[in-house]
Protein backbone atom coordinates (compact mmCIF):
# COMPACT_ATOMS: atom_id res chain seq x y z
CA UNK A 1 0.00 0.00 0.00
CA UNK A 2 -0.63 2.83 -0.06
CA UNK A 3 -0.36 5.77 -2.04
CA UNK A 4 -2.87 7.28 -0.05
CA UNK A 5 -1.26 7.62 3.36
CA UNK A 6 0.92 10.94 4.01
CA UNK A 7 3.79 10.89 5.52
CA UNK A 8 3.04 12.55 8.56
CA UNK A 9 2.66 9.36 10.80
CA UNK A 10 5.85 8.02 10.06
CA UNK A 11 8.94 8.58 12.52
CA UNK A 12 11.91 9.46 11.44
CA UNK A 13 13.77 6.22 11.12
CA UNK A 14 11.18 4.57 9.28
CA UNK A 15 12.09 3.10 5.73
CA UNK A 16 10.48 3.27 2.89
CA UNK A 17 10.93 -0.49 1.45
CA UNK A 18 10.73 -3.17 4.01
CA UNK A 19 11.56 -6.63 3.10
CA UNK A 20 10.54 -9.70 5.39
CA UNK A 21 10.22 -13.12 5.65
CA UNK A 22 9.65 -16.44 7.40
CA UNK A 23 11.28 -19.78 7.40
CA UNK A 24 10.63 -21.68 4.12
CA UNK A 25 9.20 -24.99 5.89
CA UNK A 26 10.32 -28.09 5.37
CA UNK A 27 7.39 -30.13 3.74
CA UNK A 28 8.20 -33.42 5.29
CA UNK A 29 4.82 -33.18 6.91
CA UNK A 30 1.84 -30.85 7.51
CA UNK A 31 1.64 -27.45 8.83
CA UNK A 32 1.38 -27.07 12.36
CA UNK A 33 0.79 -24.12 14.85
CA UNK A 34 4.62 -23.46 14.89
CA UNK A 35 4.40 -22.65 11.56
CA UNK A 36 0.97 -20.68 11.53
CA UNK A 37 3.36 -18.82 14.36
CA UNK A 38 6.10 -17.31 12.81
CA UNK A 39 4.02 -16.50 9.60
CA UNK A 40 1.36 -14.73 11.44
CA UNK A 41 4.00 -12.56 13.35
CA UNK A 42 5.55 -11.50 9.82
CA UNK A 43 1.75 -10.88 8.37
CA UNK A 44 0.99 -8.51 11.53
CA UNK A 45 4.24 -6.71 10.95
CA UNK A 46 3.60 -6.61 7.27
CA UNK A 47 0.14 -5.76 7.77
CA UNK A 48 1.24 -2.62 10.05
CA UNK A 49 3.72 -1.55 8.07
CA UNK A 50 1.22 -1.16 4.98
CA UNK A 51 -1.32 0.66 6.30
CA UNK A 52 1.60 2.79 7.43
CA UNK A 53 2.45 3.54 4.17
CA UNK A 54 5.65 1.33 4.00
CA UNK A 55 6.27 -0.48 0.55
CA UNK A 56 6.47 -3.97 1.91
CA UNK A 57 7.67 -7.23 0.09
CA UNK A 58 6.77 -10.14 2.71
CA UNK A 59 8.15 -13.37 1.54
CA UNK A 60 7.07 -16.97 3.12
CA UNK A 61 7.51 -20.92 0.59
CA UNK A 62 8.89 -24.46 1.31
CA UNK A 63 11.68 -25.83 1.80
CA UNK A 64 11.32 -28.88 -0.51
CA UNK A 65 15.59 -30.96 -0.93
CA UNK A 66 17.17 -32.74 1.25
CA UNK A 67 17.63 -36.00 2.93
CA UNK A 68 14.68 -35.61 5.23
CA UNK A 69 12.07 -34.93 2.37
CA UNK A 70 13.82 -37.26 0.08
CA UNK A 71 13.14 -39.70 3.01
CA UNK A 72 9.19 -38.59 4.07
CA UNK A 73 8.65 -38.95 0.09
CA UNK A 74 9.97 -42.91 0.31
CA UNK A 75 7.66 -43.16 3.27
CA UNK A 76 5.22 -41.82 1.50
CA UNK A 77 5.48 -43.83 -1.65
CA UNK A 78 5.61 -41.21 -4.11
CA UNK A 79 8.28 -39.45 -6.16
CA UNK A 80 9.78 -36.80 -4.65
CA UNK A 81 8.55 -33.89 -7.06
CA UNK A 82 4.89 -35.48 -6.79
CA UNK A 83 5.46 -35.32 -2.81
CA UNK A 84 6.45 -31.85 -2.50
CA UNK A 85 3.85 -30.37 -4.67
CA UNK A 86 0.84 -32.20 -2.52
CA UNK A 87 2.76 -31.14 1.27
CA UNK A 88 3.48 -27.40 -0.37
CA UNK A 89 0.46 -27.32 -1.14
CA UNK A 90 -0.66 -27.86 2.53
CA UNK A 91 1.09 -24.75 3.67
CA UNK A 92 -0.54 -23.00 1.02
CA UNK A 93 -3.58 -23.67 2.11
CA UNK A 94 -2.62 -22.31 5.71
CA UNK A 95 -1.87 -19.69 4.73
CA UNK A 96 -5.62 -18.70 2.74
CA UNK A 97 -6.79 -20.17 6.20
CA UNK A 98 -4.99 -17.50 8.17
CA UNK A 99 -5.49 -14.78 5.70
CA UNK A 100 -1.74 -14.34 5.64
CA UNK A 101 -0.67 -11.69 3.21
CA UNK A 102 2.19 -12.42 1.81
CA UNK A 103 3.60 -11.17 -1.26
CA UNK A 104 5.51 -14.18 -2.75
CA UNK A 105 5.38 -17.76 -1.80
CA UNK A 106 8.73 -19.99 -3.12
CA UNK A 107 9.86 -23.63 -3.36
CA UNK A 108 13.42 -24.06 -3.58
CA UNK A 109 12.21 -26.92 -6.59
CA UNK A 110 11.20 -23.95 -9.18
CA UNK A 111 13.74 -22.83 -11.11
CA UNK A 112 14.19 -19.26 -10.54
CA UNK A 113 15.67 -20.71 -7.17
CA UNK A 114 17.86 -23.45 -9.01
CA UNK A 115 19.51 -20.59 -11.15
CA UNK A 116 20.20 -18.47 -7.75
CA UNK A 117 21.76 -20.93 -5.95
CA UNK A 118 23.68 -21.81 -8.22
CA UNK A 119 25.20 -18.66 -9.15
CA UNK A 120 25.81 -18.20 -5.63
CA UNK A 121 27.89 -20.80 -5.75
CA UNK A 122 29.52 -20.19 -8.72
CA UNK A 123 31.06 -16.36 -7.02
CA UNK A 124 31.94 -18.75 -3.70
CA UNK A 125 33.56 -21.08 -5.76
CA UNK A 126 35.25 -18.51 -8.08
CA UNK A 127 36.71 -16.75 -4.50
CA UNK A 128 37.76 -19.56 -3.00
CA UNK A 129 35.59 -19.75 -0.64
CA UNK A 130 34.53 -23.51 -1.31
CA UNK A 131 37.01 -26.24 -1.89
CA UNK A 132 36.90 -29.78 -2.75
CA UNK A 133 37.69 -32.23 0.36
CA UNK A 134 35.72 -35.20 2.36
CA UNK A 135 33.59 -35.05 5.08
CA UNK A 136 33.78 -38.20 8.04
CA UNK A 137 31.52 -36.92 10.89
CA UNK A 138 28.11 -37.06 12.21
CA UNK A 139 24.65 -36.40 10.75
CA UNK A 140 21.31 -35.46 11.49
CA UNK A 141 18.54 -36.31 8.94
CA UNK A 142 16.06 -34.53 11.93
CA UNK A 143 17.81 -31.12 11.70
CA UNK A 144 19.65 -31.31 8.50
CA UNK A 145 22.79 -30.44 10.42
CA UNK A 146 26.04 -31.64 10.63
CA UNK A 147 27.34 -32.13 14.44
CA UNK A 148 30.96 -32.51 16.13
CA UNK A 149 31.68 -35.61 18.62
CA UNK A 150 31.98 -33.02 21.15
CA UNK A 151 28.30 -31.62 20.59
CA UNK A 152 27.10 -35.04 21.06
CA UNK A 153 24.90 -36.11 24.10
CA UNK A 154 24.19 -39.92 25.02
CA UNK A 155 20.87 -41.50 24.52
CA UNK A 156 18.67 -43.94 24.80
CA UNK A 157 20.92 -47.74 24.91
CA UNK A 158 24.47 -45.91 24.26
CA UNK A 159 23.09 -44.42 21.32
CA UNK A 160 24.38 -41.14 20.15
CA UNK A 161 22.14 -37.82 19.61
CA UNK A 162 22.41 -34.30 18.69
CA UNK A 163 21.94 -31.58 21.55
CA UNK A 164 18.25 -31.31 20.32
CA UNK A 165 17.55 -34.81 20.92
CA UNK A 166 17.70 -35.74 17.60
CA UNK A 167 19.34 -39.31 16.28
CA UNK A 168 22.51 -38.65 14.15
CA UNK A 169 24.44 -41.28 11.58
CA UNK A 170 27.62 -41.37 10.66
CA UNK A 171 28.48 -40.29 7.45
CA UNK A 172 31.88 -40.24 4.93
CA UNK A 173 31.63 -39.24 1.79
CA UNK A 174 33.23 -36.58 -0.99
CA UNK A 175 32.05 -32.98 -0.26
CA UNK A 176 32.90 -29.42 -0.87
CA UNK A 177 33.80 -27.38 2.15
CA UNK A 178 32.62 -23.43 2.66
CA UNK A 179 35.64 -21.56 4.31
CA UNK A 180 33.66 -20.70 7.49
CA UNK A 181 36.36 -20.77 10.20
CA UNK A 182 37.93 -17.59 8.05
CA UNK A 183 35.01 -15.55 8.44
CA UNK A 184 35.17 -15.85 12.30
CA UNK A 185 36.45 -12.15 12.68
CA UNK A 186 34.31 -10.33 10.31
CA UNK A 187 31.22 -12.16 11.90
CA UNK A 188 32.49 -10.51 15.14
CA UNK A 189 33.14 -7.11 13.74
CA UNK A 190 29.87 -7.17 11.95
CA UNK A 191 28.03 -7.64 15.44
CA UNK A 192 30.36 -5.43 16.98
CA UNK A 193 28.88 -2.74 14.43
CA UNK A 194 24.96 -4.06 14.24
CA UNK A 195 24.06 -4.90 18.01
CA UNK A 196 20.59 -5.19 17.31
CA UNK A 197 21.35 -7.92 14.17
CA UNK A 198 19.86 -10.55 16.50
CA UNK A 199 16.67 -9.91 18.89
CA UNK A 200 15.81 -10.62 21.45
CA UNK A 201 19.53 -9.44 22.86
CA UNK A 202 20.10 -12.63 24.80
CA UNK A 203 20.10 -15.03 22.22
CA UNK A 204 22.66 -12.39 20.11
CA UNK A 205 25.16 -13.13 23.43
CA UNK A 206 24.12 -16.57 22.37
CA UNK A 207 25.38 -15.81 18.95
CA UNK A 208 28.32 -14.03 19.62
CA UNK A 209 29.35 -16.80 22.30
CA UNK A 210 28.94 -20.15 20.00
CA UNK A 211 31.22 -17.66 17.66
CA UNK A 212 33.85 -17.00 19.73
CA UNK A 213 34.44 -20.59 20.71
CA UNK A 214 35.69 -21.01 16.74
CA UNK A 215 34.54 -21.83 13.65
CA UNK A 216 35.07 -25.42 11.79
CA UNK A 217 34.70 -25.23 7.83
CA UNK A 218 31.01 -26.37 6.82
CA UNK A 219 30.44 -29.26 4.62
CA UNK A 220 28.49 -27.52 2.22
CA UNK A 221 27.79 -30.33 -0.76
CA UNK A 222 26.34 -34.03 -0.32
CA UNK A 223 27.28 -37.14 -2.55
CA UNK A 224 25.23 -40.34 -1.12
CA UNK A 225 21.51 -39.48 -2.33
CA UNK A 226 20.25 -36.98 -5.67
CA UNK A 227 17.54 -34.98 -4.06
CA UNK A 228 18.52 -31.33 -4.47
CA UNK A 229 20.32 -28.67 -6.48
CA UNK A 230 23.33 -29.93 -8.50
CA UNK A 231 26.23 -28.31 -7.25
CA UNK A 232 27.90 -26.36 -11.11
CA UNK A 233 30.33 -28.81 -12.84
CA UNK A 234 29.93 -31.87 -10.27
CA UNK A 235 26.78 -33.29 -10.73
CA UNK A 236 27.84 -35.59 -8.50
CA UNK A 237 27.15 -33.30 -5.37
CA UNK A 238 23.97 -31.57 -4.43
CA UNK A 239 24.15 -29.09 -2.30
CA UNK A 240 23.31 -29.35 1.44
CA UNK A 241 20.11 -28.35 1.81
CA UNK A 242 20.66 -25.24 4.28
CA UNK A 243 23.18 -23.57 1.45
CA UNK A 244 20.07 -24.09 -0.96
CA UNK A 245 17.34 -23.21 1.78
CA UNK A 246 19.04 -19.77 2.84
CA UNK A 247 19.18 -18.73 -0.64
CA UNK A 248 15.65 -18.59 -0.87
CA UNK A 249 15.83 -15.08 0.59
CA UNK A 250 18.09 -13.61 -2.55
CA UNK A 251 15.83 -15.70 -4.89
CA UNK A 252 12.81 -13.70 -3.70
CA UNK A 253 14.26 -10.56 -4.46
CA UNK A 254 15.93 -11.29 -7.78
CA UNK A 255 19.37 -12.63 -7.52
CA UNK A 256 21.58 -13.11 -9.31
CA UNK A 257 20.14 -9.73 -11.28
CA UNK A 258 21.60 -7.62 -8.14
CA UNK A 259 20.85 -4.77 -10.78
CA UNK A 260 17.02 -5.21 -10.82
CA UNK A 261 14.89 -2.39 -9.47
CA UNK A 262 13.83 -5.25 -7.20
CA UNK A 263 17.17 -6.09 -5.80
CA UNK A 264 17.58 -2.67 -5.42
CA UNK A 265 14.53 -1.63 -3.72
CA UNK A 266 14.51 -4.79 -1.14
CA UNK A 267 18.09 -6.32 -0.24
CA UNK A 268 19.07 -6.35 2.28
CA UNK A 269 16.27 -7.83 4.00
CA UNK A 270 15.60 -5.57 6.95
CA UNK A 271 14.16 -9.06 8.94
CA UNK A 272 14.41 -12.33 8.63
CA UNK A 273 11.79 -13.72 11.13
CA UNK A 274 12.71 -17.85 12.32
CA UNK A 275 12.19 -20.05 15.47
CA UNK A 276 15.46 -20.31 18.17
CA UNK A 277 15.98 -23.48 16.78
CA UNK A 278 17.36 -22.57 13.78
CA UNK A 279 19.23 -19.05 14.66
CA UNK A 280 23.03 -20.09 14.42
CA UNK A 281 21.79 -21.17 10.20
CA UNK A 282 20.94 -17.29 10.03
CA UNK A 283 22.76 -15.30 12.20
CA UNK A 284 25.91 -17.63 11.30
CA UNK A 285 26.62 -19.40 8.02
CA UNK A 286 24.01 -16.75 6.03
CA UNK A 287 26.21 -13.69 6.49
CA UNK A 288 29.33 -15.52 6.69
CA UNK A 289 28.12 -16.97 2.91
CA UNK A 290 26.86 -13.45 2.17
CA UNK A 291 29.99 -11.40 3.03
CA UNK A 292 32.02 -13.88 1.64
CA UNK A 293 30.34 -13.64 -1.57
CA UNK A 294 29.76 -9.79 -1.57
CA UNK A 295 25.98 -9.50 -0.62
CA UNK A 296 25.18 -7.16 2.04
CA UNK A 297 23.99 -9.34 5.01
CA UNK A 298 20.60 -8.76 6.54
CA UNK A 299 19.73 -6.57 8.63
CA UNK A 300 17.96 -8.20 11.65
CA UNK A 301 17.39 -11.61 12.87
CA UNK A 302 14.53 -11.84 15.33
CA UNK A 303 14.54 -15.49 16.86
CA UNK A 304 11.21 -16.08 18.81
CA UNK A 305 10.19 -19.06 21.18
CA UNK A 306 8.85 -22.48 21.23
CA UNK A 307 5.14 -23.38 21.82
CA UNK A 308 4.24 -26.30 23.82
CA UNK A 309 1.08 -28.21 24.02
CA UNK A 310 -0.82 -28.16 27.49
CA UNK A 311 2.90 -27.88 28.76
CA UNK A 312 3.88 -30.67 26.60
CA UNK A 313 6.89 -30.72 23.83
CA UNK A 314 4.77 -30.74 20.74
CA UNK A 315 6.17 -33.69 18.16
CA UNK A 316 4.44 -36.18 15.82
CA UNK A 317 5.59 -38.74 18.58
CA UNK A 318 3.68 -37.57 21.31
CA UNK A 319 0.77 -37.53 18.73
CA UNK A 320 0.11 -34.12 20.33
CA UNK A 321 0.63 -31.34 16.94
CA UNK A 322 -1.60 -28.73 17.15
CA UNK A 323 -3.60 -28.61 13.73
CA UNK A 324 -4.27 -24.82 12.81
CA UNK A 325 -6.92 -25.71 10.44
CA UNK A 326 -8.86 -27.51 13.36
CA UNK A 327 -8.22 -24.27 16.11
CA UNK A 328 -9.60 -22.15 13.20
CA UNK A 329 -12.50 -24.35 12.54
CA UNK A 330 -13.31 -24.07 16.46
CA UNK A 331 -12.67 -21.03 17.59
CA UNK A 332 -12.52 -18.75 14.54
CA UNK A 333 -9.43 -17.27 12.73
CA UNK A 334 -9.37 -14.24 14.41
CA UNK A 335 -9.85 -15.18 18.33
CA UNK A 336 -6.63 -17.66 17.02
CA UNK A 337 -4.73 -14.74 15.39
CA UNK A 338 -5.36 -12.33 18.56
CA UNK A 339 -4.33 -15.65 21.09
CA UNK A 340 -1.18 -16.35 19.25
CA UNK A 341 0.60 -13.55 19.71
CA UNK A 342 -1.31 -12.10 23.13
CA UNK A 343 -0.83 -15.09 25.27
CA UNK A 344 2.93 -15.01 25.04
CA UNK A 345 5.77 -12.06 25.30
CA UNK A 346 6.94 -12.22 21.92
CA UNK A 347 10.36 -14.33 21.88
CA UNK A 348 9.54 -16.36 24.80
CA UNK A 349 8.58 -20.13 24.83
CA UNK A 350 4.66 -20.24 25.46
CA UNK A 351 1.78 -22.80 26.13
CA UNK A 352 -0.94 -23.63 24.47
CA UNK A 353 -4.30 -24.40 26.57
CA UNK A 354 -7.52 -24.45 25.61
CA UNK A 355 -8.61 -22.56 28.77
CA UNK A 356 -6.25 -19.67 28.32
CA UNK A 357 -7.47 -19.67 24.36
CA UNK A 358 -11.37 -19.66 25.64
CA UNK A 359 -10.75 -17.27 28.86
CA UNK A 360 -8.97 -14.67 26.32
CA UNK A 361 -11.45 -14.83 23.71
CA UNK A 362 -14.28 -14.64 25.94
CA UNK A 363 -12.80 -11.77 28.59
CA UNK A 364 -11.08 -10.09 25.94
CA UNK A 365 -12.52 -10.78 22.60
CA UNK A 366 -16.24 -10.68 23.14
CA UNK A 367 -16.41 -8.82 26.29
CA UNK A 368 -13.47 -6.34 26.11
CA UNK A 369 -13.79 -4.83 22.51
CA UNK A 370 -17.17 -6.53 21.42
CA UNK A 371 -19.16 -5.50 23.91
CA UNK A 372 -17.94 -1.49 23.65
CA UNK A 373 -18.55 -1.87 19.89
CA UNK A 374 -22.17 -3.59 20.08
CA UNK A 375 -22.99 -1.74 22.97
CA UNK A 376 -22.22 1.50 21.65
CA UNK A 377 -23.40 0.75 17.94
CA UNK A 378 -26.75 -0.20 19.06
CA UNK A 379 -27.11 2.99 21.01
CA UNK A 380 -26.67 4.76 18.07
CA UNK A 381 -28.53 2.99 15.66
CA UNK A 382 -31.71 2.72 18.12
CA UNK A 383 -31.23 6.38 19.43
CA UNK A 384 -29.77 8.11 16.84
CA UNK A 385 -31.49 7.39 13.83
CA UNK A 386 -28.84 4.97 12.69
CA UNK A 387 -26.58 8.07 11.81
CA UNK A 388 -23.61 9.42 13.23
CA UNK A 389 -24.49 11.32 16.06
CA UNK A 390 -23.76 15.49 16.15
CA UNK A 391 -21.54 16.00 19.22
CA UNK A 392 -21.97 19.03 21.50
CA UNK A 393 -19.40 20.79 23.29
CA UNK A 394 -16.67 18.48 24.75
CA UNK A 395 -15.97 18.05 28.70
CA UNK A 396 -12.69 17.00 30.30
CA UNK A 397 -13.81 13.44 29.89
CA UNK A 398 -14.29 13.15 26.65
CA UNK A 399 -11.15 15.48 25.46
CA UNK A 400 -9.07 12.56 27.56
CA UNK A 401 -10.61 9.28 25.78
CA UNK A 402 -10.33 10.90 22.50
CA UNK A 403 -6.84 12.20 23.14
CA UNK A 404 -5.76 8.56 24.53
CA UNK A 405 -7.28 7.19 21.26
CA UNK A 406 -4.70 10.19 18.87
CA UNK A 407 -1.64 9.13 20.58
CA UNK A 408 -2.17 5.51 20.49
CA UNK A 409 0.11 5.01 17.20
CA UNK A 410 3.22 6.78 18.49
CA UNK A 411 2.89 4.30 21.29
CA UNK A 412 2.63 1.96 19.44
CA UNK A 413 5.08 2.38 16.84
CA UNK A 414 8.34 1.38 19.13
CA UNK A 415 6.87 -1.62 19.90
CA UNK A 416 6.41 -3.29 16.27
CA UNK A 417 10.18 -1.65 15.77
CA UNK A 418 11.32 -4.56 18.31
CA UNK A 419 8.47 -6.79 17.40
CA UNK A 420 6.57 -6.63 20.78
CA UNK A 421 3.24 -7.80 19.56
CA UNK A 422 1.84 -8.59 23.36
CA UNK A 423 2.91 -4.84 23.76
CA UNK A 424 1.05 -3.41 20.97
CA UNK A 425 -2.15 -5.23 22.21
CA UNK A 426 -1.87 -4.68 25.63
CA UNK A 427 -1.38 -0.83 24.84
CA UNK A 428 -4.78 -1.18 22.52
CA UNK A 429 -6.86 -3.19 25.43
CA UNK A 430 -5.42 -0.51 28.07
CA UNK A 431 -8.06 2.12 25.78
CA UNK A 432 -10.86 -0.08 25.20
CA UNK A 433 -10.47 -0.89 29.44
CA UNK A 434 -10.88 2.98 29.67
CA UNK A 435 -13.53 3.78 27.03
CA UNK A 436 -15.50 0.73 28.69
CA UNK A 437 -14.71 3.02 32.26
CA UNK A 438 -16.20 5.60 30.28
CA UNK A 439 -19.37 4.44 28.62
CA UNK A 440 -20.33 3.14 32.60
CA UNK A 441 -19.19 6.66 33.49
CA UNK A 442 -20.87 8.93 31.08
CA UNK A 443 -24.13 6.34 31.28
CA UNK A 444 -25.34 7.58 27.56
CA UNK A 445 -28.40 5.00 28.40
CA UNK A 446 -29.11 7.55 31.86
CA UNK A 447 -28.58 10.76 29.32
CA UNK A 448 -31.42 9.62 26.86
CA UNK A 449 -33.88 10.52 29.20
CA UNK A 450 -32.43 13.66 30.59
CA UNK A 451 -29.78 15.28 28.25
CA UNK A 452 -30.13 13.61 24.56
CA UNK A 453 -27.07 16.30 23.58
CA UNK A 454 -24.82 14.96 25.82
CA UNK A 455 -25.60 11.75 24.93
CA UNK A 456 -24.95 12.24 21.54
CA UNK A 457 -21.73 13.91 22.48
CA UNK A 458 -20.74 10.52 24.45
CA UNK A 459 -21.95 8.27 21.87
CA UNK A 460 -19.77 10.62 19.32
CA UNK A 461 -16.67 10.50 21.49
CA UNK A 462 -16.84 6.26 22.08
CA UNK A 463 -17.30 5.91 18.38
CA UNK A 464 -14.50 8.08 17.38
CA UNK A 465 -12.71 5.86 20.16
CA UNK A 466 -13.60 2.47 18.55
CA UNK A 467 -12.59 4.08 14.74
CA UNK A 468 -8.89 4.47 15.67
CA UNK A 469 -9.13 1.23 17.69
CA UNK A 470 -10.39 -0.65 14.93
CA UNK A 471 -8.10 0.71 12.39
CA UNK A 472 -5.27 -0.57 14.29
CA UNK A 473 -5.88 -3.69 14.96
CA UNK A 474 -6.63 -4.42 11.36
CA UNK A 475 -2.92 -6.06 11.52
CA UNK A 476 -4.13 -8.35 13.91
CA UNK A 477 -7.75 -9.14 13.19
CA UNK A 478 -8.26 -7.98 9.56
CA UNK A 479 -11.69 -10.09 9.27
CA UNK A 480 -13.14 -8.40 12.43
CA UNK A 481 -11.80 -4.92 12.09
CA UNK A 482 -12.91 -5.02 8.72
CA UNK A 483 -16.55 -5.38 9.99
CA UNK A 484 -16.66 -2.78 12.57
CA UNK A 485 -15.35 -0.27 10.15
CA UNK A 486 -17.78 -0.68 7.50
CA UNK A 487 -20.42 -0.54 10.74
CA UNK A 488 -18.83 2.82 11.51
CA UNK A 489 -19.09 3.05 7.19
CA UNK A 490 -15.46 3.85 7.24
CA UNK A 491 -14.19 3.63 3.35
CA UNK A 492 -12.06 0.92 2.61
CA UNK A 493 -9.63 3.57 1.77
CA UNK A 494 -9.78 5.46 4.78
CA UNK A 495 -8.50 2.36 6.87
CA UNK A 496 -4.78 2.99 6.87
CA UNK A 497 -2.80 4.84 10.03
CA UNK A 498 -3.18 8.60 7.64
CA UNK A 499 -6.65 8.81 8.18
CA UNK A 500 -6.31 8.28 12.15
CA UNK A 501 -6.30 11.33 14.59
CA UNK A 502 -9.00 14.60 14.04
CA UNK A 503 -8.78 15.38 10.52
CA UNK A 504 -10.55 12.03 8.93
CA UNK A 505 -12.83 12.38 12.47
CA UNK A 506 -16.30 10.30 11.67
CA UNK A 507 -18.85 13.03 9.90
CA UNK A 508 -21.66 13.54 11.79
CA UNK A 509 -25.27 12.12 9.94
CA UNK A 510 -23.02 9.48 7.86
CA UNK A 511 -25.70 6.85 8.30
CA UNK A 512 -24.45 3.45 9.54
CA UNK A 513 -25.88 -0.10 8.86
CA UNK A 514 -27.49 -2.41 11.41
CA UNK A 515 -24.88 -3.09 14.03
CA UNK A 516 -24.11 -7.16 14.20
CA UNK A 517 -21.69 -8.57 16.81
CA UNK A 518 -17.96 -9.71 15.52
CA UNK A 519 -16.66 -11.22 18.73
CA UNK A 520 -17.86 -14.16 18.97
CA UNK A 521 -18.45 -15.79 22.61
CA UNK A 522 -17.13 -19.57 22.71
CA UNK A 523 -20.06 -21.58 24.79
CA UNK A 524 -18.53 -25.07 25.60
CA UNK A 525 -21.27 -26.95 24.59
CA UNK A 526 -22.33 -25.26 21.47
CA UNK A 527 -18.81 -24.11 19.96
CA UNK A 528 -19.02 -21.09 19.02
CA UNK A 529 -21.77 -18.58 18.84
CA UNK A 530 -22.11 -15.26 17.52
CA UNK A 531 -22.30 -12.64 20.28
O1 LIG B 1 13.73 -25.45 9.94
N1 LIG B 1 6.85 -23.37 18.23
O2 LIG B 1 11.90 -25.80 8.60
P1 LIG B 1 10.83 -26.37 9.64
C1 LIG B 1 7.12 -22.26 17.52
N2 LIG B 1 13.34 -25.61 6.46
N3 LIG B 1 7.56 -22.27 16.25
C2 LIG B 1 7.74 -23.44 15.65
C3 LIG B 1 7.48 -24.66 16.33
C4 LIG B 1 7.00 -24.59 17.67
N4 LIG B 1 6.71 -25.65 18.40
N5 LIG B 1 7.76 -25.66 15.47
C5 LIG B 1 8.17 -25.10 14.30
C6 LIG B 1 13.19 -25.49 8.85
N6 LIG B 1 8.15 -23.75 14.41
C7 LIG B 1 13.97 -25.10 7.61
C8 LIG B 1 14.07 -23.60 7.55
S1 LIG B 1 14.82 -21.32 6.40
C9 LIG B 1 15.92 -20.86 5.24
C10 LIG B 1 14.83 -23.06 6.39
C11 LIG B 1 8.49 -22.79 13.34
O3 LIG B 1 9.68 -26.86 8.82
C12 LIG B 1 9.69 -21.94 13.72
O4 LIG B 1 9.68 -20.77 12.94
O5 LIG B 1 11.45 -27.30 10.59
C13 LIG B 1 10.84 -22.80 13.24
O6 LIG B 1 12.02 -22.05 13.06
C14 LIG B 1 10.30 -23.29 11.93
O7 LIG B 1 8.88 -23.52 12.19
C15 LIG B 1 10.99 -24.58 11.50
O8 LIG B 1 10.33 -25.07 10.39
Amino acid sequence: MSSTSSPKNNPPDHPQNYYLTTPIYYVNDAPHIGHAYTTLACDVMARFLRLDGVNVKFLTGTDEHGQKVEKAAIEAKQAPQDFVDRVSGNFRQLGQAMNFSNDDFIRTTEERHKKSVQALWRILKEKDEIYLDSYAGWYSVRDEAFYGEDELIDGHGGKKLAPTGAEVEWVEEPSYFFRLHKWQQPLLDFYGKHPDFVQPRTRMNEVKKFVEGGLRDLSVSRTSFKWGVAVPDDPDHVMYVWIDALTNYLTAAGYPDTKSQEFQTFWPANLHMVGKDILRFHAVYWPAFLMAAGVEPPQRVFAHGWWTNEDEKISKSLGNIIDPFKLIEQYGLDPVRYFLLREVPFGKDGDFSKTAMVTRMNSELANDFGNLAQRVLSMIHKNCDAQVPQPGAMKKADKALIEKAHSLLDALYPYFQEQAFHRVLNSLWRVIGDANRYTDEQAPWALKKTDQERMNTVLYVLAEVIRHLSILTQPFMPDSTGKLLDQLSVATSARCFAYLGPDYALAAGTSLPKPEGVFPRYAEEEGRESG
